[in-house]
Formats: C-alpha cells, sequence, structure tokens
C-alpha cells in the first residue's frame, strides 16, 4: 500500500461511511504494514534500541509477546516469537526500562520482569526474571491490568477504569504474587500494598470521568491511550499533558481513528482476506516511533499495522 493509495483509501472511506468523520485534521497516515498474523494485541512498544517493535498479546492459554522488523520499502514485518505466557495469564501492556521488560496481564494480576536474552541456537528470547503482584490502593480497589508504559522511571498502568497508576519498579520486591493470586476478588485488602501515585483522567468539556482507559504510551510527558468501551468499534485515543503528582489530569485531546477501521476493510477486500469488511474492530496497541515521530497503531486481531503522525508539535527528542 502507497502513501498514494493511502490517500485515495482515505478519500473512500470517507464518502463510503457516515459514521465516520475522518481522521482529527493534525493526523495523517503515513504508511501501513502486514503482520504475518492477526494476533490479540494487548500492548505495545517501539524499541530504537534495537528498531523492533514489541507486542504483547492473547488470553490464556495464547499468550505471548513477540517482536517485529518493519520492512518500511515491502510494508511488511518479520516476526520474532519471543515468550510464551503460562496457562492462566492473559497478555496485556508491555514496556521497557532500560534492561528490563515488563509486561502486566490481565485478570490473574501478575507483573512480568524480563530480561533479553538468546536461546541455544541464538534466537532472541525474553528470560523471566520476577513475577510481582499488580499493588492495590488504599481504598482496597484491586484493578486489572491493561495498559503499560513509563517514563524512563514509572511505570504506569491502567486497568480499564478512569484511573491511570504510577508505580516504583524499585518497589516491586515487596509485593508477593502468591498473596495477589490467592486474595484476587476478596473482600479483605492488605495494609503493605500500595501504588505509588494514582491519577483520575476527566473529560475536558463535561469533567465526567473517562473510564475505559486501555493502552498506553507516555512520549515526553504526554500521555496518549487507547480508549475501550462496550460496543467494540472505538477508535479513540487521548492525549494528556501529565503533571507528576497531580491527582487528576484533564484530557487535552481525542483523536478519532474509526477511520483506520475502514482502511483496514479496504485492505483486506483488496487482499481477499475478507469478503464482507466485517471483522475486528476495536483499536489496541500504541507504540510510538521514535525515528519518524510518529505512532504505530493496530487493532485486536488487526492483520495490518498503521503508522500515522498525530501532532505536528510535540517536538520530541
Ligand atoms: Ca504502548
Amino acid at each position: 500500500m502507497t502513501i498514494l493509495s493511502l490517500c485515495l483509501l482515505v478519500a473512500t472511506a470517507i464518502g463510503q461511511v457516515q459514521r465516520c468523520a475522518g481522521l482529527d485534521p493534525s493526523a495523517e497516515v503515513v504508511t501501513s504494514y502486514w503482520l504475518n498474523q492477526p494476533i490479540a494485541i494487548g500492548g505495545s512498544f517501539y524499541d530504537p534500541a534495537d528498531d523492533r517493535l514489541y507486542l504483547s498479546y492473547g488470553d490464556s492459554p495464547n499468550a505471548g509477546i513477540r517482536r517485529y522488523l518493519l520492512d518500511v520499502d515491502q510494508q511488511t514485518t518479520e516476526v520474532e516469537y519471543l515468550y510464551e505466557n503460562p496457562e492462566g495469564e492473559s497478555g496485556r501492556g508491555l514496556t521497557r526500562i532500560g534492561d528490563l521488560f515488563y509486561q502486566i496481564t490481565y485478570q490473574d494480576g501478575i507483573l512480568n520482569e524480563f530480561t533479553l536474552g538468546f536461546d541455544d541456537d541464538e534466537n532472541a528470547i525474553l528470560e523471566l526474571q520476577h513475577q510481582y503482584a499488580i499493588p492495590r490502593d488504599d481504598n482496597c480497589v484491586v484493578p486489572e491490568g491493561w495498559g503499560l508504559t513509563d517514563d524512563e522511571t514509572f511505570l504506569y498502568m491502567s486497568d480499564g477504569s478512569h484511573h491511570i497508576y504510577r508505580i516504583n519498579p524499585e518497589t516491586l520486591s515487596e509485593f508477593d504474587p502468591h498473596e495477589f493470586r490467592i486474595i484476587y476478588g476478596a473482600d479483605e485488602c492488605p495494609e503493605d500494598s500500595h501504588f505509588d501515585h494514582i491519577y483520575s483522567i476527566f473529560e475536558s468539556d463535561t469533567g465526567d470521568r473517562m473510564e475505559g482507559i486501555n493502552e498506553l504510551e507516555l512520549v515526553n510527558q504526554n500521555l496518549y491511550a487507547n480508549i475501550y468501551d462496550e460496543s467494540l468499534e472505538t477508535y479513540r485515543v487521548i492525549s494528556i499533558a501529565t503533571e507528576p503528582d497531580s491527582e487528576s489530569m484533564t484530557i487535552e485531546r481525542v483523536y478519532d481513528f474509526c477511520l483506520l477501521h475502514e482502511l483496514l476493510c479496504e485492505e483486506l477486500l483488496r487482499a481477499g482476506v475478507s469478503t464482507t469488511c466485517e471483522g475486528p474492530a476495536n483499536l489496541n496497541g500504541i507504540a510510538y516511533h521514535n525515528p519518524t515521530n510518529s505512532f504505530l497503531l493496530s487493532g485486536i486481531n488487526w492483520p495490518i499495522l498503521f503508522q500515522a503522525t498525530l501532532d505536528d508539535n510535540l517536538n520530541i527528542q
């Protein structure tokens, strides 16, 4: 798919779909890539250190972590299989601080910590170093694991509510995964578990809570998040200017990427993969691509990864 054909597809899609108003004027689809196999993406980030896109995916017992090399010319990807989660763990948010990779899992409440290594055949793998419990707040909320990102010091986790939880990785050893597994959903909470900080996210125009905070990406103090709702047709990405220790944060901008789903349908029809344009919907997975100051966006079981610029004035280093 060329940039020109993408432009034509944009025009076609706008004409055909009434409910989709098109891209935010500041957003532009740059290109796209075929994934070799659609997966239920739960979290993603791009690592400039090795020029790879890392994806955490799947529900138990088919969860894991893969990484992809993007072929700009062929608009394809080359995949490496880094880790398979054991049964009981569903892959959600994924990020890296220094040499450590972190994956949050879903309702089992586990934060996995890995280092990158190699197997006997010199294939890259993620080696599990520790498992921690997701810490809980003082009000005895027991969050699920949804999105995960970092600012190179702290982890930031979402749980599908209007909260974002800041976690200091240096305190993770205080959280016992076995304790968490046993009392998940119980009425009593331990007194020694807490988050470093909890943010509440509100809509700027109404002041309402923004529920469904999903996959996260923190870029230069701007926090981006996919928004989930039960309609399974949500394509919104919000941006928030973070203030480190404020208790509440207001959404600065909402990007509607419904057009990406229309582009996806067009490509599936063109490739003969689908004859109905029905199928995968929800946008999920947002990763900042440093070399091009753009974002890599995909969805749950989308076979295509889109690359888009969101804002001209991010001025990201
Ligand atoms: Ca991300």
